[in-house]
Parts: structure tokens; sequence; C-alpha cells
């Protein structure tokens, strides 16, 4: 048995799962009935302390009218040989015990000291053509702990009866009485067991008794027939009066309420065996699609990236630029400058750039290193796209098929080629940007690193050291270099540092080349979620699947609970 607070933990566990409101539609319908199971549940756990409701069940005639009578020693309930004739319920109550306004309304009351723990409703009848008494005593049945299900050889396998029990099959006690014994009737209580066992209902106990007698014997009265055995009548009495303790009670409304969630989970899990393959199958579809989509890509993208070998070499400069110091720094302004003027003059040559820059300039406010990035992106985007055009118009009918397997709503997700290009091209720049940020910075401050420059600044040093080593000796000894080792001593100093400066522009260059192709290789092999135009389906997926978790941990925590 589940205490009190694991319970609670489960009607919790259960809330959540009942407060669904998303897009898997097929649950939907589930969820509600959760929630109709849940306020059961709680109702019911609620009144664990309160007296046990017994509803006395059956087919018309089968002698439930009488037997209530034979319990309360009195003529309560009107029985007849014609039938149908109980036409509403009727409660025998113990005084002290306040029934529900609908009982109330729509029931006969009987209140009686002879009941302690217990509160007894005969039932109209469950098989005759009288709706009302159908649905007289299904509302009962709702409200009831447990139920004497009554019948005889006459009846007691009738579908009537067996599909109002049949409901509740898991949440309700059971005792079977058979009613109207003789010592020539032959027994059907083991056929009766069969068949209750089938439809997985396991009986509290089960008596054979005759209730005529019992109540002729208690009123007195003299019948026509021979016989006296009431058969197991008084163990029926002995068990309504002595062992339905308050123990037995609690125990019996407890295993009522797990019988009640483990109907809904059964529910659920019915749900999740129709669709859960559907939905993995959904998700190892969309997988598969995305690695095939993005394996025919390869050379497009190479191909774009190397197309801008030059403009990574550019921005790696740039972002060297100001961190050099000494004379390299001198030497990349100089060059910036003089690019400056290059730049300048092209523009006076050909005036119709400066107009075409003021149109893109008023646009946009673009960064050169954005327009860059924007134009590899559009490059590929614009190639996979047209490509790719007719096989998303394939997956889209795929997936709509599997969108019903799985029972989720068809328009939730969008068209998968309707924005496919414009999501592709953003998630492409951002992508791109992050990554070349990065790139650049670090590249940037590996090679403007402080002594790595110094290192390039050697041959200068040496030429100067050279330089000195001839001049001062002479100084002091009072012999003059002369004006032409002063021009070649410049020259070469000269031509040292723009070699150096030369080299490390070269070794700058070949950074920024593998900058680019690693840049490319991880745009390949990010590929599939950049231009994934599964996401908002992968977004359904997951929050059925979260779902679907959601389900199985409750099922785990009931089971290990339990
Ligand atoms: N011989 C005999 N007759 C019985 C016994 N129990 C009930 N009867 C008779 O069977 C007939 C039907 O009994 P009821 O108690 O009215 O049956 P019911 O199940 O309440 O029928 P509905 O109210 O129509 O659902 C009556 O004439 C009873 O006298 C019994 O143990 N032995
Ligand atoms: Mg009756």
């Amino acid at each position: 048995m589940l205490p009190k607070a694991n319970l609670e933990r489960i009607i919790h566990q259960l809330k959540e799962i009942a407060d669904y409101k998303g897009d898997w539609e097929g649950f939907l319908p589930i969820a509600e009935k959760l929630r109709g199971g849940i306020k059961e549940i709680e109702e019911r756990s609620s009144k664990i302390e309160s007296l046990l409701i017994v509803a006395i069940v059956g087919g018309s005639g089968v002698g439930k009218s009488t037997l209530i009578n034979a319990i309360a020693g009195d003529k309560i309930a009107k029985t007849s040989e014609m039938r149908p004739c109980t036409n509403r319920p009727i409660i025998y109550y113990p005084p002290g015990w306040e029934p529900d306004s609908e009982f109330k309304g729509e029931c006969e009351l009987h209140a009686r000291s002879a009941l302690d723990n217990i509160v007894l409703i005969d039932t109209p009848d469950t098989d005759t053509v009288v709706k009302e008494h159908r649905s007289f005593t299904k509302k009962i049945v709702e409200k009831c702990d447990l139920i004497l299900l009554c019948g005889n050889g006459d009846k007691y396998l009738e579908e009537a009866t067996w599909s109002i029990i049949r409901e509740v099959s898991k949440e309700r006690g059971f005792v079977l009485v058979e009613t109207k014994i003789t010592s020539q009737t032959p027994s059907i209580m083991d056929d009766w067991l069969k068949r209750l066992k089938s439809d997985g209902i396991e009986p509290l106990t089960y008596f054979r008794v005759n209730a005529l007698r019992a109540l002729n014997r208690k009123l007195g009265i003299k019948s026509e027939d021979t016989e006296t055995d009431e058969f197991d009548f008084p163990k029926l009495e002995n068990f309504l009066y002595q062992q339905l303790t308050d123990a037995k009670i609690r125990q019996i409304k407890t295993a009522n309420v797990h019988g009640l969630i483990e109907k809904m989970m059964e529910r659920t899990d019915n749900f999740l065996h129709e669709t859960e393959p559907a939905v993995n199958g959904m998700k190892e579809f969309i997988d598969k699609k995305k690695v095939e989509l993005v394996a025919q890509y390869d050379r497009i993208i190479r191909t774009e990236f190397a197309k801008e070998s030059g403009t990574f070499y550019h921005l790696l400069k740039d972002e060297i630029a100001p961190e050099l110091h000494g004379i390299f720094l001198l030497l990349a302004q100089i060059r910036n400058r003089f690019a400056g003027i290059l730049r300048t003059l092209s523009k006076v040559v050909r005036p119709w750039k400066i107009i075409k820059e003021m149109v893109s300039s008023n646009q946009e406010e673009t960064t050169y290193f954005e327009k860059k990035i924007n134009e590899i992106v559009s490059g590929i985007v614009t190639q996979i796209s047209s490509k790719c055009h007719r096989e998303l118009e394939n997956i889209q009918y795929d997936l709509a098929f599997a969108l019903d397997k799985a029972q989720i709503r068809k328009d939730a997700a969008p068209s998968i080629s309707e924005n496919f290009m414009v999501n592709f091209f953003n998630s492409g720049v951002d992508f791109l940007k992050e990554k070349m940020d990065h790139y650049l910075v670090r590249k940037a401050k590996c090679l403007s690193n402080y002594f790595l420059v110094e290192l390039f600044y050697v041959p200068m040093y040496i030429v100067l050291v050279y330089f000195f080593w001839r001049i001062i000796p002479g100084y002091f000894l009072g012999y003059y270099q002369g004006k032409d080792f002063l021009i070649h001593s410049c020259v070469v100093l000269i031509i040292s540092v723009l070699v150096s400066f030369w080299v490390y522009d070269k070794v700058v260059y070949l950074s920024a080349r593998n900058m680019r192709k690693k840049l490319a290789k991880q745009f390949l092999e990010n590929l599939s979620d950049i231009m994934n135009p599964f996401v908002e389906y992968e977004k359904l997926i997951n929050e059925v699947r979260e779902q679907i978790r959601k389900i199985k941990n409750l099922k785990n925590d009931f089971e290990s609970l339990r």
C-alpha cells in the first residue's frame, strides 16, 4: 500500500502529466480523462476514513432487494415477482451519516442503527429496458467503495451488468453473492470466479445465500418452503458487521485508489504503445535526413570559402595591425595609408563606385567583416537551397504522414521549405560571425605577441650590432667609417627590416589560409545544425518525448513505491 506522502507524490506527477496542453493532439483526450481521474482520486483519498459505501448490484430479480431486507431485518425495499421492481436506489445507513445532496434527491433513505461502519445501497436492476434504472445504478457504482455482486443460476454472466462493472473492475472491491440457494441448487461459483478473473477481477470473498429464508426468519414469517437452510447468510452478516473493521475499510478504499491510478496508467500506457514507436520513428527519420542532406554539399562549401581567401588575410591583417609594436607597427600603418590612398584614387578614376557605396551604406550599416560573412553564407545558401528544394518537398510529404501516425497536430510545424533559405542564412551568418570573431582575435593575439615580433626583429638587431661594432671601436681608436659604410649599412638595415616584415606578412597570410580552411571544415561539420530545416519538428518531438518521459517516470515510481 502506498503511504500518504507517496500517494501525494504520485498525484503531483499525474497532475503534471494531465496538465499537458501542447500539440500532441492524441494525448489531449487522455489528459482530460486523467484530470477527471485525479479529481476522483483526491475525493476518494479525502474519504479514506469515512464509512464504506457498499452497493448491491445485479440483474433484475436476482434478489437484491430481498438481500438488503434480510440484512436490515425489515422490508425497507419493495420486492416483487414482477420485473423490474426497484426503480431507485434504497440507502440503508447508520444515523449520523450525512448523505450527499445527490443521494437525498434521488434515493430512498433509511437510517437504522444496526449498521456501524457501512452504508448499504440496493440498486435498481442493470438489465431491463428501463434506461433510468441503469443510469441510477451506474451513478451508485461510481460512488461506492465495495460492490456486492448478486447473481444466480439464471443470471450471472449477463453483459448488461458486466458492462457496468467492467468499467470499475480495478477500482472497486468485489464480493460475490450467489442468491436463492437451495439444497438442489448447483453452484455457479467456480464458473463465475473464472469469468471474473478473466476480466481482471479478484473478489475479496464470496457467499452462497438464501436471503428470503433469512428475511422470513427475522420477520417471523412462516412460508411454504420446507427447507430452512440460509447457507452462507450468517457468514455474510458476519462479514458486513464484524470483518469490515476500520482497518479493513481503509485497506479496501486505498486499494480502490490504487486501482484507479493503475487504470489511468494503463490508459496512458496503451496510448504510448500506439504512438511512441511513431514518435521515435519520426526522430530517426529526421536524423537520417539531416545527415543525408548535408552529405552532398562538401564541395560547394569549400569552393565558397576558397573564393574568399583574400578576405581572411585582410581581416587578420586588420586585426593584427593595432597590436603590433615598433617598426612593424609603423610599416603596417604606412601600408594601410597607402592602401587607403589607392582606394580613394580608384574611386576618383571610377566615380560610380562612390555612388554604389553610398547606396549600399544607406541600406545597411555593415562592416567589411559582416559584409564578407554575408557574401560567403549567401553564396552557400543559394546554391544549396536550389539543389535540395525538391528533396525537401518529398521529405515534407513523409513528415505529414509521420505526424499523423504519432497523433501530433498536423499544423503544429510549418512547411520545412517555407523559411528554409532565411533560416539557413541567419544561422549560417550567426555561426560564422561567432567562429570568425573568435579565431581572428585568437590568431591576432598570437601573431602580435611581443616576443614573436621581436624574433622577426633579430636580423635588424644583427645589422645594428654589426654597425655599432664597426663604428664604436673606430671612434675610440681614431679611425672613422666612411660615408659609404653608413649608406650601405642603412640600405642593409632597411632591406633586413623589409624582408623581415615580408616574411612576417607571409606568416600572417598562411595563418589566414589555415583559418579559412578550419572555418570551412567547421562550417561543414556543423552544417546539419546550421541548415537544419527540421528545427520546429525537433521542438515538437522533444515536447512529446518529454511527456513520454514523465509518463514512464510515473509508471516506474508507482511500481517502485507500491
Ligand atoms: N425462493 C427464493 N426467492 C427469492 C429469494 N430471494 C429473492 N426471491 C424472490 O425473487 C423475486 C425478486 O426478488 P427481488 O429482491 O425483488 O429482486 P431484485 O433483484 O431486487 O429485482 P429488481 O428490483 O427488479 O432489480 C421476489 O419475488 C423474491 O421474493 C430466495 O432466496 N429464494
Ligand atoms: Mg429490487
